[in-house]
Protein backbone atom coordinates (compact mmCIF):
# COMPACT_ATOMS: atom_id res chain seq x y z
CA UNK A 1 0.00 0.00 0.00
CA UNK A 2 1.22 3.30 -0.87
CA UNK A 3 -0.69 5.73 1.28
CA UNK A 4 0.09 5.91 5.10
CA UNK A 5 -4.03 5.40 6.18
CA UNK A 6 -2.26 5.93 9.59
CA UNK A 7 -2.18 9.52 9.15
CA UNK A 8 -5.52 10.15 7.49
CA UNK A 9 -6.89 7.59 10.56
CA UNK A 10 -5.81 9.67 12.73
CA UNK A 11 -8.05 12.35 12.23
CA UNK A 12 -10.94 9.52 13.05
CA UNK A 13 -9.53 8.95 16.68
CA UNK A 14 -9.29 12.94 16.72
CA UNK A 15 -12.58 13.70 16.32
CA UNK A 16 -13.54 10.98 18.79
CA UNK A 17 -11.58 12.27 21.54
CA UNK A 18 -12.80 15.99 20.88
CA UNK A 19 -16.94 14.28 20.67
CA UNK A 20 -16.23 12.00 24.35
CA UNK A 21 -13.81 14.47 25.78
CA UNK A 22 -16.55 16.80 26.77
CA UNK A 23 -17.97 14.11 28.79
CA UNK A 24 -14.85 13.76 31.15
CA UNK A 25 -15.61 13.52 34.31
CA UNK A 26 -19.91 13.75 33.75
CA UNK A 27 -20.44 10.11 35.18
CA UNK A 28 -21.97 8.91 32.22
CA UNK A 29 -20.31 6.44 30.28
CA UNK A 30 -22.71 4.89 28.07
CA UNK A 31 -23.21 8.70 26.54
CA UNK A 32 -19.22 9.24 26.62
CA UNK A 33 -19.15 6.18 24.23
CA UNK A 34 -21.95 7.48 22.39
CA UNK A 35 -19.84 10.43 21.32
CA UNK A 36 -16.88 9.19 20.39
CA UNK A 37 -18.53 6.36 18.29
CA UNK A 38 -20.88 8.88 16.38
CA UNK A 39 -17.65 11.56 15.43
CA UNK A 40 -15.66 8.23 14.55
CA UNK A 41 -18.17 6.77 12.41
CA UNK A 42 -19.00 10.33 10.65
CA UNK A 43 -14.83 11.32 10.40
CA UNK A 44 -14.47 7.62 8.74
CA UNK A 45 -16.71 7.69 5.91
CA UNK A 46 -14.60 10.92 4.73
CA UNK A 47 -11.55 8.30 4.23
CA UNK A 48 -10.84 6.91 0.70
CA UNK A 49 -11.24 3.02 1.72
CA UNK A 50 -13.48 0.32 1.30
CA UNK A 51 -13.91 -0.88 4.58
CA UNK A 52 -15.57 -3.71 6.93
CA UNK A 53 -15.67 -3.41 10.84
CA UNK A 54 -14.00 -6.98 12.53
CA UNK A 55 -14.14 -5.26 15.82
CA UNK A 56 -16.40 -3.27 16.73
CA UNK A 57 -18.97 -2.00 19.33
CA UNK A 58 -21.05 -5.33 19.17
CA UNK A 59 -23.09 -7.77 16.66
CA UNK A 60 -25.38 -6.08 14.24
CA UNK A 61 -28.57 -6.15 16.82
CA UNK A 62 -26.28 -4.60 20.16
CA UNK A 63 -25.12 -1.51 18.27
CA UNK A 64 -26.22 1.18 16.11
CA UNK A 65 -23.10 1.64 14.39
CA UNK A 66 -19.64 0.33 13.79
CA UNK A 67 -21.40 -2.79 14.17
CA UNK A 68 -19.19 -5.94 13.48
CA UNK A 69 -19.84 -6.45 9.57
CA UNK A 70 -21.01 -2.64 9.07
CA UNK A 71 -19.35 -0.82 5.97
CA UNK A 72 -17.15 1.92 6.15
CA UNK A 73 -15.05 4.36 4.29
CA UNK A 74 -16.02 6.39 1.15
CA UNK A 75 -16.25 2.86 -0.35
CA UNK A 76 -13.17 3.53 -2.66
CA UNK A 77 -10.51 0.94 -2.73
CA UNK A 78 -8.60 -0.88 -0.92
CA UNK A 79 -10.58 -2.83 0.92
CA UNK A 80 -9.38 -3.27 3.95
CA UNK A 81 -10.54 -4.38 7.96
CA UNK A 82 -10.91 -2.07 10.67
CA UNK A 83 -10.85 -2.98 14.36
CA UNK A 84 -12.55 -0.18 16.43
CA UNK A 85 -12.69 0.77 20.20
CA UNK A 86 -14.08 4.69 19.57
CA UNK A 87 -14.16 5.32 23.69
CA UNK A 88 -11.53 2.46 25.10
CA UNK A 89 -12.17 2.84 28.89
CA UNK A 90 -15.51 4.40 29.09
CA UNK A 91 -15.33 4.47 32.42
CA UNK A 92 -12.21 6.38 32.95
CA UNK A 93 -13.41 9.05 30.86
CA UNK A 94 -16.92 9.37 32.48
CA UNK A 95 -14.81 9.45 36.41
CA UNK A 96 -12.08 11.23 34.72
CA UNK A 97 -9.30 9.14 35.27
CA UNK A 98 -6.52 8.28 33.76
CA UNK A 99 -5.72 5.68 30.13
CA UNK A 100 -9.00 6.84 28.07
CA UNK A 101 -8.17 6.72 24.27
CA UNK A 102 -9.86 6.67 20.92
CA UNK A 103 -8.06 4.42 18.83
CA UNK A 104 -8.53 2.34 16.11
CA UNK A 105 -6.34 -0.36 13.43
CA UNK A 106 -6.42 -1.09 9.80
CA UNK A 107 -5.47 -4.13 7.77
CA UNK A 108 -6.03 -5.38 4.50
CA UNK A 109 -8.86 -7.68 4.13
CA UNK A 110 -8.64 -10.53 6.42
CA UNK A 111 -5.92 -9.75 8.70
CA UNK A 112 -7.19 -9.27 12.34
CA UNK A 113 -8.20 -12.08 13.90
CA UNK A 114 -12.07 -12.09 14.47
CA UNK A 115 -12.06 -12.20 18.17
CA UNK A 116 -15.43 -12.70 19.98
CA UNK A 117 -16.27 -10.60 22.61
CA UNK A 118 -14.84 -12.38 25.49
CA UNK A 119 -11.53 -12.47 27.97
CA UNK A 120 -8.19 -13.12 26.41
CA UNK A 121 -5.03 -13.59 28.46
CA UNK A 122 -2.27 -11.31 27.37
CA UNK A 123 1.44 -10.21 27.61
CA UNK A 124 3.05 -7.21 26.14
CA UNK A 125 6.52 -5.99 26.12
CA UNK A 126 8.43 -3.45 23.88
CA UNK A 127 11.12 -3.92 21.15
CA UNK A 128 14.22 -4.20 23.73
CA UNK A 129 12.43 -6.89 25.04
CA UNK A 130 11.61 -9.06 21.91
CA UNK A 131 11.42 -12.33 22.33
CA UNK A 132 11.83 -12.59 26.12
CA UNK A 133 8.11 -13.39 26.91
CA UNK A 134 6.61 -16.99 26.68
CA UNK A 135 2.57 -17.04 27.69
CA UNK A 136 3.61 -20.61 29.30
CA UNK A 137 5.81 -19.39 31.52
CA UNK A 138 5.86 -17.71 34.89
CA UNK A 139 5.57 -13.57 35.87
CA UNK A 140 8.64 -14.23 37.38
CA UNK A 141 10.38 -16.43 34.66
CA UNK A 142 9.01 -13.89 32.16
CA UNK A 143 10.46 -10.53 34.79
CA UNK A 144 14.05 -12.26 34.99
CA UNK A 145 14.07 -12.23 30.65
CA UNK A 146 12.24 -9.30 30.48
CA UNK A 147 15.07 -8.04 32.99
CA UNK A 148 18.34 -9.69 31.48
CA UNK A 149 16.70 -8.39 27.65
CA UNK A 150 16.27 -4.94 28.78
CA UNK A 151 20.19 -5.16 31.01
CA UNK A 152 18.15 -4.21 34.09
CA UNK A 153 17.08 -5.49 37.11
CA UNK A 154 14.00 -7.17 37.98
CA UNK A 155 13.20 -4.53 40.52
CA UNK A 156 13.59 -1.70 37.49
CA UNK A 157 10.32 -3.20 35.62
CA UNK A 158 7.20 -1.74 36.13
CA UNK A 159 4.18 -4.29 35.18
CA UNK A 160 0.35 -2.90 34.72
CA UNK A 161 -2.15 -5.32 35.39
CA UNK A 162 -5.80 -4.88 35.33
CA UNK A 163 -7.03 -4.31 38.83
CA UNK A 164 -9.10 -7.82 39.18
CA UNK A 165 -9.34 -10.80 41.87
CA UNK A 166 -8.82 -12.91 39.21
CA UNK A 167 -4.96 -11.57 39.14
CA UNK A 168 -4.58 -11.66 42.48
CA UNK A 169 -2.25 -14.50 42.30
CA UNK A 170 0.01 -13.08 39.21
CA UNK A 171 0.08 -9.36 41.57
CA UNK A 172 1.58 -11.67 44.70
CA UNK A 173 4.05 -13.51 42.61
CA UNK A 174 5.45 -10.08 40.66
CA UNK A 175 5.91 -8.11 44.08
CA UNK A 176 7.61 -11.28 45.27
CA UNK A 177 9.69 -11.50 42.18
CA UNK A 178 10.40 -7.50 43.09
CA UNK A 179 9.08 -5.51 39.91
CA UNK A 180 7.21 -2.33 40.52
CA UNK A 181 2.97 -2.78 39.59
CA UNK A 182 0.54 -0.43 38.42
CA UNK A 183 -2.71 -1.58 39.02
CA UNK A 184 -5.34 0.14 36.66
CA UNK A 185 -9.24 -0.10 36.57
CA UNK A 186 -9.99 -0.21 33.27
CA UNK A 187 -8.78 0.04 29.85
CA UNK A 188 -4.96 -2.34 29.04
CA UNK A 189 -4.60 -1.25 24.91
CA UNK A 190 -2.91 1.90 26.69
CA UNK A 191 -0.53 0.25 28.89
CA UNK A 192 0.22 -2.25 25.89
CA UNK A 193 0.94 0.10 23.42
CA UNK A 194 2.87 2.37 26.29
CA UNK A 195 4.99 -0.74 26.84
CA UNK A 196 6.40 -0.68 23.46
CA UNK A 197 7.30 3.26 23.87
CA UNK A 198 10.85 4.03 25.19
CA UNK A 199 10.85 6.25 28.32
CA UNK A 200 7.16 5.77 28.67
CA UNK A 201 7.63 4.17 32.44
CA UNK A 202 6.21 0.95 31.40
CA UNK A 203 7.62 -2.49 30.61
CA UNK A 204 5.08 -4.82 30.24
CA UNK A 205 1.25 -5.43 30.13
CA UNK A 206 0.19 -8.64 31.93
CA UNK A 207 -3.52 -10.45 32.70
CA UNK A 208 -6.50 -11.21 31.16
CA UNK A 209 -8.90 -8.10 29.60
CA UNK A 210 -10.53 -8.53 26.24
CA UNK A 211 -9.67 -10.26 23.28
CA UNK A 212 -11.05 -7.20 21.10
CA UNK A 213 -8.69 -5.15 23.11
CA UNK A 214 -5.94 -7.63 22.33
CA UNK A 215 -6.20 -7.37 18.67
CA UNK A 216 -5.78 -3.30 18.76
CA UNK A 217 -2.96 -3.89 21.02
CA UNK A 218 -1.03 -6.82 18.98
CA UNK A 219 -1.84 -4.10 15.93
CA UNK A 220 0.02 -1.37 17.42
CA UNK A 221 2.56 -3.66 18.99
CA UNK A 222 3.49 -5.25 15.84
CA UNK A 223 3.72 -1.77 14.39
CA UNK A 224 6.38 -0.99 16.96
CA UNK A 225 8.51 -3.98 17.07
CA UNK A 226 7.45 -5.02 20.35
CA UNK A 227 5.98 -8.34 21.06
CA UNK A 228 3.30 -9.70 22.19
CA UNK A 229 1.68 -13.17 22.88
CA UNK A 230 -1.93 -14.31 24.00
CA UNK A 231 -4.25 -16.82 24.28
CA UNK A 232 -8.46 -17.05 24.64
CA UNK A 233 -9.64 -17.86 27.46
CA UNK A 234 -13.47 -19.06 27.74
CA UNK A 235 -15.89 -19.11 30.88
CA UNK A 236 -18.64 -20.60 29.08
CA UNK A 237 -19.41 -23.13 26.71
CA UNK A 238 -21.14 -21.25 24.92
CA UNK A 239 -18.35 -19.03 24.05
CA UNK A 240 -16.30 -21.77 23.17
CA UNK A 241 -19.26 -22.66 19.95
CA UNK A 242 -19.03 -19.23 19.00
CA UNK A 243 -15.36 -18.89 18.61
CA UNK A 244 -15.66 -22.29 16.50
CA UNK A 245 -18.52 -20.69 14.62
CA UNK A 246 -16.47 -17.75 13.83
CA UNK A 247 -13.78 -19.56 12.42
CA UNK A 248 -11.33 -20.08 15.63
CA UNK A 249 -10.18 -24.13 14.96
CA UNK A 250 -7.31 -24.20 18.00
CA UNK A 251 -8.97 -22.60 20.87
CA UNK A 252 -5.69 -23.35 23.06
CA UNK A 253 -3.36 -21.26 20.38
CA UNK A 254 -1.05 -18.91 21.64
CA UNK A 255 -1.12 -16.21 19.47
CA UNK A 256 1.32 -14.07 18.33
CA UNK A 257 0.88 -9.91 17.17
CA UNK A 258 1.56 -11.10 13.75
CA UNK A 259 -0.97 -14.04 14.46
CA UNK A 260 -3.61 -11.56 15.28
CA UNK A 261 -2.34 -8.47 12.44
CA UNK A 262 -1.59 -9.89 9.59
CA UNK A 263 -0.43 -7.93 6.77
CA UNK A 264 0.29 -4.16 6.58
CA UNK A 265 -1.55 -2.53 9.60
CA UNK A 266 -2.22 0.72 11.03
CA UNK A 267 -2.80 1.95 14.14
CA UNK A 268 -3.65 5.32 15.63
CA UNK A 269 -4.80 6.35 19.39
CA UNK A 270 -5.59 9.50 20.94
CA UNK A 271 -5.38 10.77 24.45
CA UNK A 272 -8.82 11.11 25.52
CA UNK A 273 -7.60 11.55 29.71
CA UNK A 274 -4.02 11.87 30.15
CA UNK A 275 -1.63 8.45 31.06
CA UNK A 276 1.89 7.53 30.48
CA UNK A 277 0.91 7.20 26.59
CA UNK A 278 -0.61 10.40 25.33
CA UNK A 279 -1.69 13.54 27.16
CA UNK A 280 -5.47 13.83 26.75
CA UNK A 281 -7.97 16.32 25.34
CA UNK A 282 -7.09 20.41 26.68
CA UNK A 283 -9.65 22.67 25.46
CA UNK A 284 -9.46 26.46 25.79
CA UNK A 285 -11.48 29.32 24.10
CA UNK A 286 -12.60 28.33 20.59
CA UNK A 287 -10.21 25.42 20.56
CA UNK A 288 -8.63 22.46 21.78
CA UNK A 289 -5.65 20.42 21.63
CA UNK A 290 -4.86 16.53 20.99
CA UNK A 291 -2.49 14.06 21.38
CA UNK A 292 -2.19 11.12 18.97
CA UNK A 293 -0.18 7.93 18.15
CA UNK A 294 0.29 7.00 14.71
CA UNK A 295 2.01 3.99 13.13
CA UNK A 296 2.13 2.23 10.26
CA UNK A 297 4.09 -1.79 10.54
CA UNK A 298 5.40 -1.44 7.12
CA UNK A 299 8.06 1.49 8.03
CA UNK A 300 7.60 1.16 12.10
CA UNK A 301 7.35 4.79 11.66
CA UNK A 302 5.86 5.89 14.98
CA UNK A 303 4.83 9.78 15.02
CA UNK A 304 2.95 11.67 17.85
CA UNK A 305 0.58 14.27 16.54
CA UNK A 306 -0.37 17.44 18.45
CA UNK A 307 -3.31 18.87 17.23
CA UNK A 308 -4.61 22.55 17.46
CA UNK A 309 -8.30 22.35 16.66
CA UNK A 310 -9.74 25.24 16.32
CA UNK A 311 -13.70 24.32 17.07
CA UNK A 312 -15.54 27.39 15.73
CA UNK A 313 -13.92 26.40 12.22
CA UNK A 314 -15.75 23.13 12.98
CA UNK A 315 -19.01 23.12 13.45
CA UNK A 316 -19.90 19.95 14.48
CA UNK A 317 -17.96 20.66 17.72
C1 LIG B 1 -11.32 -5.51 29.69
C2 LIG B 1 -10.19 -4.63 29.21
C3 LIG B 1 -10.73 -3.30 28.71
O1 LIG B 1 -12.65 -3.59 30.15
O2 LIG B 1 -12.13 -5.88 28.61
C4 LIG B 1 -12.16 -4.78 30.72
O3 LIG B 1 -9.48 -5.26 28.16
C5 LIG B 1 -13.33 -5.58 31.24
O4 LIG B 1 -12.86 -6.43 32.23
O5 LIG B 1 -9.65 -2.45 28.39
P1 LIG B 1 -13.84 -6.91 33.43
O6 LIG B 1 -14.82 -7.83 32.81
O7 LIG B 1 -12.95 -7.57 34.40
O8 LIG B 1 -14.47 -5.66 33.99
C6 LIG B 1 -11.65 -2.67 29.76
O9 LIG B 1 -10.90 -2.28 30.90
C7 LIG B 1 -12.32 -1.40 29.18
O10 LIG B 1 -13.06 -1.72 28.06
Amino acid sequence: MDRNLALELVRVTEAAALACGRWVGKGDKMAADDAATEAMRRTLDTIGIDGTVVIGEGEMDEAPMLYIGEKVGNGSAPDVDIAVDPLEGTNLCAKGMAGAITTIALAPGGGFLNAPDMYMEKIAVGPSARGAIDINKSPTENLKAVAEAKSCRVEDLTVVLLDRPRHEKAINEIRKAGARIQLITDGDVSPAVAAAVEGSGVDMMLGIGGAPEGVLAAAALKCMGGDMQARLVFMTQEERDRSKQMGIDELEKVYTAEDMAKGEVFFTATGVTSSDLLPGVRYRAGGATTHSIVMRSKSRTVRFVETRHQLDYKPVY
